[in-house]
């Protein structure tokens, strides 16, 4: 085994050693960043199967990979925060003692690499060298893993660097290790800054610097440094009078995040001058500046996008942006090596190999005589920021951008009006501690069931939910000028089933309705809930609703918020006396209004 190690970090040695030693790689490689170490990294993946080189004239330096067929999505059942106390995970994540973690993982990692190579890929998220950007260092056999991290962080030489400095990373391990569910485990140990991944290639669970450092290590960071990691997108509006203001906005996953955060403004809204920014799709880390207001940096350097309905009408930029360096995972292939998924651009392919590696032709029908897709729903791309039509320019600057407001959404058939905005920042934490969507016929489980997700964070959460509302009040009243709150839905429908709003770039007409909000350039009527539009406050220039629309995506009916309440009070029943009293404050003057209301 090579005993070379560039860098003098005695930690960051003395632990690479020490995970070798229980992995037992015949090899180890650091990953330096380097265009050459890429290239080689992409033809031995190319060589032994794992990646498929895709049509270089039209997608140029293009890969598809395919993952094994029960590993194509994150798996919440077996994540688990592995904290002494079993309170500090709190009720909503699965916890296991740290103890019992590292003995059941460490079973399963032992000789797992045998044979092959471990790959040390120190990373950055956030600008390399910013204070608020925070380093990890991952160990993989797997060079699929290497090559996505490449695009979604600051990887190689410059991180190394910065170790030489001294700072502190968190130490991410992981192995395929056969990539057996019955042996799959995702564990982080926030008191330890460790995260142990085994037994799976699924993206969410093993490009560790993502849900897994960003959202559930650095929410605990976050709670005890005094600011919050967020699953939130980052997006600029620039006004007609070139004034950008910026927006995070939190929706569950697979409610359009990617969507929003590069959309192309409607027509009308055009014509006005509006335009678009992209700083992030997913993850927001903010901080309180000197200013006494939220800042915002986008702490990945990719996109890891769901493909299935990404086309032109529903994401152009995005559709641009994965036209060259992008690695595709379980999409179709089609016979001229390009790919292909449901709900993408142009005709349905007469044949393909579908993302089983299977071969395929539209109509094709399983043994229960369901359709054959041709890409998993789940199937992905990675793609750099950078690639993007809409990329902010100050996607490098150390203190990132400056928040407006902080917007939740949820998918509600009939309960959430279009856009509502919040009394104050005690009242929004409220909202956002209530979001909640419907499921929809692609989830498993009751559709129309409402699931609870707390500021899109279920999850992704490292610590005790509880604490985590108490931390978001607590910054609420260290800011001297805290960002407004909004709450959005986008999937209100009518009687029929039909959708109300045509969503998609037509949303930009709601957002510009709460950034003049935060600025008192706009009216709105007060309802119990909050604060919402009146018809003549949005500018629908150039938007044709159908009849009796608008009324009915601006209603708030009392009687469906007092049944909304009872599933709120076993919610939030379910912390028993670890709920901030102010979430309690919160529910009975939300039902006092409601009630004085009729
Ligand atoms: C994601 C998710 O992949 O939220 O971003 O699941
Ligand atoms: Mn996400």
């Amino acid at each position: 085994m090579t005993e070379k190690f560039p860098t003098h970090n005695k930690e960051l040695i003395g632990w690479v050693k020490k995970m070798a030693g229980l992995c037992g790689p015949d090899n180890i490689v650091w990953i330096d960043g380097s265009a050459e170490q890429k290239m080689l990294l992409e033809q031995e993946a190319e060589a032994s199967g794992e990646i498929i080189r895709l049509n270089e004239k039209k997608l140029p330096r293009c890969f598809l990979h395919r993952t094994a067929i029960d590993d194509v999505a994150r798996t919440e059942h077996l994540t688990f925060i592995c904290t002494r106390r079993k309170r500090f995970a709190g009720p909503t994540n699965n916890w296991m003692p740290p103890r019992r973690a590292y003995e059941k993982a460490a079973g399963i990692f032992r000789g797992s690499m045998a044979g092959r190579t471990m790959y040390v890929i120190p990373f950055s998220m956030g600008p390399v060298g910013s204070p608020f950007s925070k380093i990890g260092v991952e160990l993989t056999d797997s060079r699929y893993v290497v090559l996505n991290m490449l695009i979604m962080t600051r990887a190689g030489e410059a991180v190394l660097r910065q170790l030489e400095k001294g700072d502190d990373f968190t130490r991410c391990l992981h192995s395929k290790a056969g990539l057996n569910i019955s042996k799959r485990l995702i564990l982080h140990f926030p008191e330890d800054n460790t995260i142990w991944s085994v037994g799976s290639g699924y993206g969410g669970n093993v490009l560790l610097g993502k849900k897994c450092l960003s959202l559930r290590i650095a929410s605990y960071i976050a709670k005890n440094e005094g600011w919050l990691a967020e699953h939130m997108l980052i997006m600029g509006i620039e006004d007609p009078h070139g004034h950008v203001e910026y927006i995070a906005t939190a929706f569950p996953s697979a409610c359009g995040k990617a969507n929003l955060a590069m959309l192309l403004p409607p027509e009308g809204l055009k014509r006005k001058g509006y335009r678009i920014w992209t700083v992030g799709d997913d993850i927001a880390w903010m901080r309180i500046d000197s200013d006494g207001s939220l800042w915002a940096v986008n702490p990945e350097s990719g996109f890891f996008g769901v493909a299935p309905g990404t086309n032109s009408h529903t994401n152009p930029n995005m559709v641009e942006t994965i036209k060259h360096d992008t690695i595709f995972t379980n999409v179709l292939l089609k016979p001229d090596k390009t790919v292909w998924w449901e709900g993408s651009d142009g005709e349905v392919p007469p044949e393909g190999i579908d993302w089983r590696g299977r071969s395929w032709k539209p109509g094709l029908l399983d043994a229960d005589g369901k359709p054959v897709l041709g890409a998993h729903p789940n199937s992905r791309f990675t793609a750099p920021i950078a690639n993007c039509p809409t990329v902010s320019f100050r996607m490098e600057q150390h203190h990132g951008v400056p928040i407006s407001a902080v917007i939740f959404g949820g998918r509600r058939q009939h309960l959430a009006p279009l856009v509502y905005e919040s009394f104050s920042w005690e009242h929004g934490v409220f909202v956002g501690a209530t979001m909640a969507s419907e499921r929809t016929a692609a989830q498993s489980g009751k559709v129309g069931e409402v699931r609870r997700d707390p500021m899109a964070m279920l999850p992704f959460c490292g610590y005790n939910m509880a604490d985590y509302f108490r931390h978001w009040l607590s910054l609420g009243r260290r800011m001297t000028k805290p960002p407004k709150i909004f709450h959005v839905n986008w999937f209100k429908m009518d009687n029929q089933g039909k959708l109300l709003w045509p969503g998609f770039r037509e949303n930009l007409r709601v957002l510009e309705w709460a950034l003049e909000r935060c600025d008192s350039k706009v009216g709105a009527l007060k309802s119990a809930i909050g604060f919402i539009p009146r018809p003549e406050d949005l500018d629908l220039n150039g938007l044709k609703l159908s009849e009796g629309a608008l009324e009915k995506l601006l209603e708030v009916r009392s009687k469906d918020w007092v049944e909304e309440l009872k599933g709120i009070k076993i919610f939030f029943q379910s912390f028993k006396k670890d709920l901030p009293a102010e979430m309690w404050r919160e529910y009975y003057a939300l039902a006092e209004r409601l009630r004085s209301r009729g």
